[in-house]
């Protein structure tokens, strides 16, 4: 494999930067293919999968003053910007209902929601706050089931009907 088949998305923090590197190892350099934001968003990592089921890549991220980005991720052009959806804690990515679309699984406080391409499909209650969400199928059922600790203690597993 070459060294410039190799593409880094980054997103950072502090001061903060979004956007696409072609990285040259042999030669310990790179350039940037796009980058946007630069000083604009809070520490939250992406999530980056293909939300709208064309095959490519984007990157949907968090906590810009103007709302979510969805970045496509090749080019850097923002496919939607989203002043509605809440500034979720922590994210994860997954196919949750299996149309073959990822969606993004975001915990905020006492609240699940799970975000489409430029659409919150469904926000669930919980009963006390919860920390990030992780991603199995721990029922060995086909389905993944979303995996949080909460503040009282106790681990809970969520699934999508
Ligand atoms: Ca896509
Ligand atoms: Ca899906």
């Amino acid at each position: 494999m070459n060294d410039d088949e190799y593409l880094i998305f980054f997103y950072t923090g502090g001061d903060t930067l979004t956007g696409l590197i072609r990285p040259d190892f042999k030669n310990k350099t790179g350039e940037f293919i796009w980058s946007d934001a630069y000083n604009e968003t809070k520490i939250i990592h992406p999530a980056i999968g293909d939300f709208d089921g064309d095959g490519q890549l984007e990157a949907i991220c968090f906590k810009y003053k103007d709302g979510v980005h969805c970045y496509n991720t090749a080019d850097g052009k923002i496919e939607w910007k989203n002043m509605d959806m809440e500034k979720p804690d922590a994210v994860a990515t997954a196919d949750i209902d299996g149309d073959g679309k990822c969606e993004v699984i975001a915990t905020h406080g006492d609240k699940i929601y799970c975000i489409g391409y430029n659409v919150i499909k469904w926000t669930y209650q919980m009963s006390c706050s919860v920390g990030p969400p992780a991603l199995a199928d721990i029922r060995a059922n086909g389905l993944l089931s979303i995996v949080v600790a909460g503040s009282d203690g106790n681990i809970y597993a969520v699934e999508q009907k």
